[in-house]
């Protein structure tokens, strides 16, 4: 054997796996990654504006506070850095593996480890922690003729920083987080902008500072650093899990769609464009955004909203339904990533016992995971984020959570010496009844969420994140019954 655990995935949760995995005293280990430098979404996703959406302070781990945020809400590149700070300081690069690209995996039920191909290298391993995250895959719209355009087109999880947008005609599709980053910042460079929005978006205004130097210097102050973490996470508890699983007990939705009409009709001039801009299901339905610019952007006499839908991109541009043709030079895809689709869920092909194959049983099964972390069949395989895994707020929440699940079980393993361990059905079945009769509170049953769109669903109409609070989420890792895993020793 190789080595004695995999993680695939080199962002934020590889590498909180791998910081865990050490502080547990499991060395070796192999981290593979399938791009060229670590941070994951941090590194691919580098389009003008791009910046976290939840408050810094929380978007870190607990352990390795950063006093050095520019902002309450860091750019992208102070993300990739932190990674980068996080690798070096934790001495991993010589355990992360770079331009890797897995492409499948299968458990040997006669030796009990995982076979994975590692860009056609096989590697083994008797654990296998998945931390691909969610939002890795880009998606690309399935837009007649979009292949046919013969100018420039950039996906915003692939910006090509070549590409010189001045006074050009720029066309953006999609109005998500991605889009409503990008937008203001490319307004000012390109000479025409069309956005091209087919659902609008809930947007928030955002409570975004510069941090100056002098109140930094407070974060390096324990007290500090606690009460701004604690804002941080009460921001992103409201703004995911109390807005969403507990919609039919918070009125937090309500409010919100308040204060974001309040600051469409403040930062937005025509009254059509204000009509076109504001949603009609209920916040939470989809993820909502924040900005405090992106709104006021279809102000500007070079920016135009268009609302009919995208017929075909022809070679010159985009038409729409009612017929009209919009020549462009540039085509800006801000159209997200393949989330529950087969494709992504999981990354790449995992067999697991006997053979059966993760994403066919997810789709005979539905998702559905033990915790979010694993699924019966599939022994000594882990997930950071799995399906009813993370409930939405701060990612970083989710990584720790999940590997205390995840260390206890090794630790346990290697205390009676056992090769193998595999979640009980009946546990996982236990869970995931729970999870399904929690769902009654969701915004998914008390709102509207006709026309929203949700990247949230999967193909069987579930939305497996974890309806609970983070407190319970954190609490039930460290207290669920391990007796709900069997652990076996070689025959
Ligand atoms: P999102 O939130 O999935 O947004 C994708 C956007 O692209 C959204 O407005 C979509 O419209 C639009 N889209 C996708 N396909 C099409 C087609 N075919 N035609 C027109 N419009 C389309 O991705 P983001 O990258 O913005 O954000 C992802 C997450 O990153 C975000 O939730 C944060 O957590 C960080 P739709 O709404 O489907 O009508």
């Amino acid at each position: 054997m190789d080595h004695e655990a995999i993680i695939v995935g080199a962002g934020f949760s590889g590498i909180g796996a791998a910081l865990r995995l050490d502080r547990a005293g499991i060395h070796d280990y192999l981290v593979l990654e399938e791009g060229g430098g670590v941070g994951g979404a941090w590194y691919w996703n580098t389009y003008p504006g791009i910046a976290v959406d939840i408050p810094s302070f929380s978007y870190q781990f607990s352990f390795e506070k950063n006093p050095n945020w520019s902002r309450v809400y860091a750019p992208g590149a102070e993300l990739k850095d932190y990674a980068e700070h996080c690798v070096a300081k934790y001495r991993l690069a010589s355990r992360i593996r770079l331009n890797t690209k897995v492409l499948g995996a299968r458990y040997d039920d006669d030796l009990d480890l995982w076979r994975v191909n590692a860009a056609g290298e096989e590697i083994t391993a008797r654990y296998l922690i998945s931390a691909t995250g969610l939002l890795s895959k880009p998606r690309m719209p399935d837009i007649d003729g979009i292949g046919d355009f013969a100018g420039t087109v950039i996906h915003t999880a692939r910006w090509d920083h070549n590409a010189d947008l001045t006074g050009k005609r720029v066309a953006v599709i999609g109005t998500g987080a991605s889009g409503l980053q990008v937008i203001p910042e490319i307004a000012d460079t390109a000479g025409k902008l069309t956005v091209f929005q087919r659902t609008p978006i809930w947007c928030l205004p955002k409570i975004d500072v510069r941090l100056p130097v002098p109140l930094r210097s407070l974060l390096r102050v324990k007290p500090f650093a606690t009460a701004a973490r604690l804002f941080g996470h009460a921001i992103a508890e409201i703004q995911f899990p109390l807005l969403v699983h507990y919609n039919g007990v918070l009125p937090i939705s309500t409010l919100g769609q308040a204060i974001s009409k309040a600051q469409l009709r403040w930062q937005v001039r025509d009254p059509r464009v204000r009509a076109k801009l504001r949603p009609d299901y209920t916040l939470g339905c989809k993820r909502p955004s924040i900005s405090n610019t992106y709104l006021a952007t279809f102000n500007r006499p070079n920016v135009a909203l268009e609302t009919a839908p995208i017929e075909t991109v022809t070679a010159h541009g985009v038409r729409t339904a009612d017929g009209v043709s919009h020549p462009i030079d540039i085509l800006v895809l801000a159209t997200g990533f393949k989330t529950w689709d087969p494709e992504n869920m999981p990354a790449f092909p995992v067999h697991g016992s006997d053979g059966v194959e993760l994403g066919g049983w997810w789709k005979v099964n539905r998702h559905q995971a033990y915790e979010g972390v694993s699924v019966p069949g599939f022994p000594n395989y882990f997930m950071i984020f799995g399906p009813y895994g993370y409930n939405g707020t701060s990612y970083f929440q989710l990584i720790e959570t999940q590997m205390r699940h995840i260390v206890r079980c090794l630790a346990r393993a290697r205390r009676t010496g056992s090769t193998r361990i595999e979640v009980k059905p009946e546990a996982n079945e236990r869970y995931f009844r729970t999870m399904l009769q929690r769902q009654g509170k969701q915004v998914f049953q008390h709102g509207d969420c006709t026309g929203a769109r949700s990247y949230y669903y999967d193909a069987n109409g579930d939305i497996p994140f974890r309806p609970t609070t983070s407190l319970e989420t954190a609490w039930r890792s460290v207290t669920f019954d391990l007796d709900d895993y069997t652990f076996a020793a070689p025959a």
